[in-house]
């Protein structure tokens, strides 16, 4: 347990001298899932979020539905939440009125992305999206620094510029744009199955704001090349649900195949740890202190 806030948490983990990792979640129950694993953050996904809802990542989910699911993670959760914003669901206006709202609920920090609404998601035809006008991005960081109350809470700039096909040069002339706008740290985004992208902007880029990465892609790259390369936080993007998912279908296949559970019983969590998980166990204890006991 800590005393320090949520947007404290989420700032020293940003600002700390060594690699964080924190990781995706997409309800409550997989928030808790990621706390418990030890995690100090956690992501909330927009293609995870999306999915559970079981729509595609295109802001299909209205950001309101995002911001109910993001309460219940909140609520379930000690550790900080950093929310995949996707394009700040609207202009720098409706990016104020965001920020707002997730002050209101506890959500740490938000990360923007570069892009235009209603967004796609990067590893869908990446090279064939249209980037923000770099001057109007600029302006909705501004716009989100300045309507945060809570000095910690964080904005990140997620550059897309290797993404759509503009390469470096381009990456860093953004990336710098968006820290003089205000943004707390920048996400490079490759959709390379090798590093060679996110390590040459860092290598550019030096020491200039923390530097966030989504390794989703080149994942058999050794941590240990990120560490050395003084990247501040990366991100394990969607693998509690694609977890989820796979094991879901056994299941379901499972079932409908044998029409009886002893296949599955004992390979799948029993009732009473989604009772632990729930916090049945609280709730009974409340029953004893406050209802009428014969
Ligand atoms: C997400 O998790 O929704 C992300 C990361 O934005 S990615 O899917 O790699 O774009
Ligand atoms: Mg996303």
């Amino acid at each position: 347990m800590t005393n320090q806030t949520k947007t404290q948490q989420f700032k020293n983990l940003l600002l700390s001298d060594q690699l964080e990792f924190i990781c995706e979640a997409h309800n409550g129950l997989s928030a808790k899932i990621v706390e418990e694993a030890g995690f100090k953050g956690i992501w909330g996904s927009g293609l995870t979020i999306s999915a559970q809802f079981g729509v595609r990542d295109n802001n299909e989910a209205s950001w309101t539905q995002v911001l109910d699911n993001l309460e219940f993670m909140s609520d379930a959760t000690q550790i900080p939440i950093l929310l995949d914003g996707d394009t700040g669901y609207g202009n720098f206006n409706n990016m104020q009125r965001l920020i707002r709202k997730l002050e209101q609920r506890h959500i740490a920090a938000v990360c923007i992305e570069d892009k235009l609404f209603p967004k796609t998601n990067s590893f869908l035809k990446g090279d064939a999206q249209p980037m923000a006008d770099m001057d109007e991005f600029c302006g909705k960081i501004k716009a989100g620094k300045d309507a945060q109350t809570d000095d910690d809470f964080c904005i990140i700039a997620r550059v897309e510029a290797f993404i759509c096909g503009w390469g470096l040069a381009e990456a860093l002339r953004r990336a710098e744009a968006y820290h003089q706008a205000g943004a707390d740290g920048i996400l490079i985004h490759s959709a390379l199955a090798i590093p060679d992208e996110i390590l040459a902007f860092k290598r550019e880029w030096g020491n200039r704001s923390p530097v966030v990465i989504v390794p989703t892609k080149y994942y058999s790259t050794p941590t240990e090349i990120f560490r050395q390369s003084g990247f501040s936080m990366v991100i394990w993007a969607n693998h509690l649900l694609r977890s989820a998912v796979t094991t879901m279908q056994k299941t379901a296949q499972t079932l409908m195949e044998n029409q009886h559970l002893l296949a599955i019983e004992d390979r799948i969590a029993p009732v009473s740890e989604v009772f632990r998980l729930q916090g049945a166990a609280e709730l009974q204890e409340a029953e004893k202190r406050y209802l009428p006991q014969n």
